[in-house]
C-alpha cells in the first residue's frame, strides 16, 4: 500500500511510528511541514522534519517529544558564556551537529530535499521524508502587547512567549511562491490513501496544504484525517491559540470542516467526541480511542485510519 501522510513535527512523528507498525511493508512518504524553520546561530534549523526523523530514526529524546536522546549543552553554555543569543530557543551539542551539516550543505548549493535524503542516510527512518518545499516558508504570528502590533517568528511566539500573548493571525510567509518540492506532488498522485496525522491543524497541516498544489493533489485521493482535538482541547501544543487565531472553533468537528468534504474522506475522533460519528456534510466520521499511549495504541489508530481509507477508496 501507497501512502502519503502530511505531518507536522510530535504528533505526525509519533503518529508515523504507529503507522510502521500497524503495516510494516506499507511504502510511506511523508511530506514534511518546514514552516516552523528558522535560523539561529547562522544555522538552518528544520525542527518538524528532524523530529519525525529522529523519532523514527531511535534517536529523539521520547520524554519532550523533539530533540535528540542522551543530548548534553556544552555549545549553548559557550555561547551564553560569550552572551550570544538567543538564550530562549535551547539547541544541544548532538542537535547542532545536525544543523551545521544542514547548512553547509544548503550553502553548498544542495536544495532542503537533498539535504533531508542525506542527513536521512544516517537515520533511516524507514519512510521517504520530504520537505513540503525546497522554497523558504517561514510561518509568523501576528501578536499585540506592550510593544505594539507586530508579526514574529512562530518559534519565538511558542516557545519565547510560552504562547501567552494571542495570536491575531498567523501567515506562511513566502507560500504563496513556494512549490512542492521534488518528489511531492508525484508521490501523492501515486498514494493509495494521504493520512493527516493528528498534527497542528493551523501550523502543520495548513501551511503544507498552503503551498500552491498541495491541496488540490491531495483533494483528488482518499484522505483520511486523525483528529488531534480530544474533547474540545488539545492534546498537548498551541492548536487551540492557532484554531482561535483564525477563527476555527477547538472542536474534533469544527476541525473537520476546516479542512472541508472536498479535502477530507474520512475522520477519525475520539471516543470522547463519539457524538460526531455517523456523516459529517459528507464526510465519514468514525470515533475510536485516539491517545497515542504507545506504539501499540499507536498502531491500532493508524489501522483504523488505513481500514477507513480502503472503505471509502
Ligand atoms: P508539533 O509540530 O510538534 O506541534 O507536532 P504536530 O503538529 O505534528 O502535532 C501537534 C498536535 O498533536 C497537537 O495539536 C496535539 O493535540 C496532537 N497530539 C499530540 N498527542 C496526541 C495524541 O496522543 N492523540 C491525538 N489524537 N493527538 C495528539
Ligand atoms: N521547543 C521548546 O519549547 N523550546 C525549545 O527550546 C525548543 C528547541 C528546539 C530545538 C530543536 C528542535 O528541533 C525543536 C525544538 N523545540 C523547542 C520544539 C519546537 O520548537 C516546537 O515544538 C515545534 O516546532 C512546534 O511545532
Ligand atoms: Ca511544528
Amino acid at each position: 500500500m501507497r501512502i502519503v501522510a502530511l505531518a507536522g513535527g510530535i504528533g505526525g512523528a509519533r503518529f508515523l511510528r504507529g503507522l510502521q507498525h500497524a503495516d510494516p511493508k506499507a511504502d510511506i512518504t511523508v511530506v514534511g511541514n518546514t514552516g516552523d524553520d528558522i535560523s539561529l546561530f547562522g544555522l538552518r534549523i528544520c525542527p518538524d522534519l528532524d523530529t519525525v526523523m529522529y523519532t523514527l530514526g531511535g534517536g529523539i529524546n521520547e520524554e519532550q517529544g523533539w530533540g535528540r536522546a542522551e543530548e548534553t549543552f556544552t555549545l549553548r553554555d559557550e555561547l551564553a558564556a560569550y552572551e550570544v543569543g538567543p538564550s530562549w530557543f535551547t539547541l544541544g551539542d548532538r542537535d547542532f551537529a545536525t544543523h551545521i551539516v544542514r547548512t553547509q550543505m544548503l550553502e553548498a548549493g544542495y536544495p532542503l530535499s537533498a539535504v533531508t535524503e542525506a542527513l536521512c542516510d544516517r537515520w533511516r527512518p524507514g519512510v521517504r521524508l520530504l520537505p513540503m518545499s525546497d522554497d523558504r516558508v517561514e510561518t509568523h504570528v501576528v501578536i499585540e502587547d506592550d510593544e505594539g502590533r507586530r508579526a514574529v517568528h512562530f518559534q519565538e511566539w511558542w516557545v519565547r512567549l510560552h504562547a501567552a500573548v494571542p495570536a491575531r493571525s498567523i501567515a506562511a510567509v513566502g507560500a504563496e511562491d513556494a512549490k512542492p518540492a521534488p518528489g511531492v506532488l508525484e508521490a501523492i498522485e501515486a498514494a493509495d490513501v494521504v493520512i493527516l496525522p493528528p498534527s497542528n491543524p493551523v501550523v502543520s497541516v495548513g501551511t503544507i496544504l498552503s503551498v500552491p498544489g498541495i491541496r488540490s493533489a491531495v483533494a483528488a485521493k482518499t484522505v483520511v484525517g486523525v483528529s488531534p482535538i480530544i474533547g474540545g482541547a488539545p492534546v498537548r501544543g498551541m492548536a487551540d491559540a492557532c484554531l482561535t487565531a483564525i477563527g476555527v472553533r477547538t472542536s474534533a468537528g469544527a476541525v473537520a470542516e476546516h479542512y472541508g468534504a472536498d479535502l477530507l474522506d474520512g475522520w477519525l475522533v475520539d471516543t470522547a467526541d463519539a457524538a460526531l460519528a455517523g456523516d459529517l456534510g459528507g464526510i465519514t466520521v468514525r470515533a475510536r480511542p485516539l491517545l497515542m499511549t504507545d506504539v501499540e495504541a499507536t498502531g491500532e489508530i493508524a489501522r483504523a485510519a488505513i481500514d477507513l481509507a480502503s472503505e471509502l477508496r
